[in-house]
């Protein structure tokens, strides 16, 4: 069953070097509605608990300190096909590697600091959409 929902974070690096505005409208631009939205920071709990499934990789540390470094921008997003159409829109894990005209190609620093988290599958979206967002924060 496809929920045409997404989850997204606008990362640490993207929030600080000014660019929320900028990636929100990206994202609305290429159609999708925006159904939950926060500004908030996880703590190193939290960024260990997101990450989980990474917690064998040698980036693993890493990711959790950068992820739990500043405030991020959560959102649920909805578009028919959103998942797959989401990930399009923000291009490679490795910005070197993004395509033109993706948020990560535009806005990411590195492999480790690359401006955006996109879930990675419809079960994961709606994990990773209630982890943040009670059922009453989800319009
Ligand atoms: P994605 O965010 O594109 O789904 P992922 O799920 O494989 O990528 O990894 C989660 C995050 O972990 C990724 O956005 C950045 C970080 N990461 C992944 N591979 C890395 C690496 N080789 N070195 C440093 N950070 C890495
Ligand atoms: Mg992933």
């Amino acid at each position: 069953m496809t929920t045409n929902r997404t989850f997204t974070m606008i990362k640490p690096d993207a929030v600080a070097n000014g660019h929320i505005g900028n990636i929100l409208a990206m994202i609305t631009n290429a159609g999708f509605k925006i159904v939950s939205l926060k500004l908030t920071q996880l703590t190193v709990a939290d960024a260990q608990a997101f990450y989980e499934v990474h917690a064998e990789r040698p980036f693993y540390g890493e990711l959790v300190n950068f992820m739990s470094s500043g405030p991020i921008v959560a959102a649920i997003l909805e578009k028919e096909n959103a998942v797959a159409d989401f990930r399009t829109l923000i291009g490679a894990t490795n910005p070197a590697d993004a395509a033109e005209g993706t948020i990560r190609k535009k806005y990411a620093t590195s492999m480790g600091e690359n401006a955006v988290h996109g879930s990675d599958s419809d079960e994961n979206a709606a994990i990773e959409g209630a982890f943040h967002f009670s059922g009453r924060e989800q319009f």
